[in-house]
């Protein structure tokens, strides 16, 4: 059983997201979703539209995902890759380097952003229209 595991917001999921969740998947057998909880969203600067709840009941929803936790914390990813046996950690390109660290616990792979597309955009749009 090869699982693999991210992070992220996923606010007003969008392509970017699933075609990431999609890449990660093929990397394994299982894939963990560490969601970001409201709370730590406010740590990151983000005020999330979708609540955890409704966040976590669509990425439930996607057939590439089989687990979702809450992601209340930077640290909790060595925990996170211990205590599920995780095989890669899998993230975006903007976040390119900056989980290098855990090289040590896990394999760290940096997959390419979708181009244009974001939640910052689509909120941006919808702003001006
Ligand atoms: N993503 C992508 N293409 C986009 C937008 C996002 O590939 N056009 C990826 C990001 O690189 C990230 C994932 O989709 O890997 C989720 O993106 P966000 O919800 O914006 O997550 P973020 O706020 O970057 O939180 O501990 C890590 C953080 O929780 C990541």
């Amino acid at each position: 059983m090869t699982t693999i595991i991210t992070y992220g917001t996923f606010d007003l999921l969008h392509k970017g997201h699933i075609r990431l969740l999609q890449r990660a998947a093929a990397y394994g057998d299982r894939l963990i979703v560490g969601l970001s909880t409201d709370e730590f969203n406010a740590n990151k600067g983000k005020h999330s539209y979708t609540s955890f709840a409704d966040r976590k009941f669509m990425l439930e929803a996607i057939k590439y995902v089989d687990l979702v936790i809450p992601e209340k914390s930077w640290e909790q990813k060595v925990t996170d890759i211990k205590k599920y046996h995780v095989d890669a950690l899998v993230m975006g390109s903007d976040w390119s380097g900056q989980f290098d660290d855990l090289e040590q616990y896990t394999k760290v792979i940096y997959l390419p952003r979708t181009d244009g597309v974001s939640t910052t955009q689509i909120k941006d749009d919808l702003n001006r229209n």
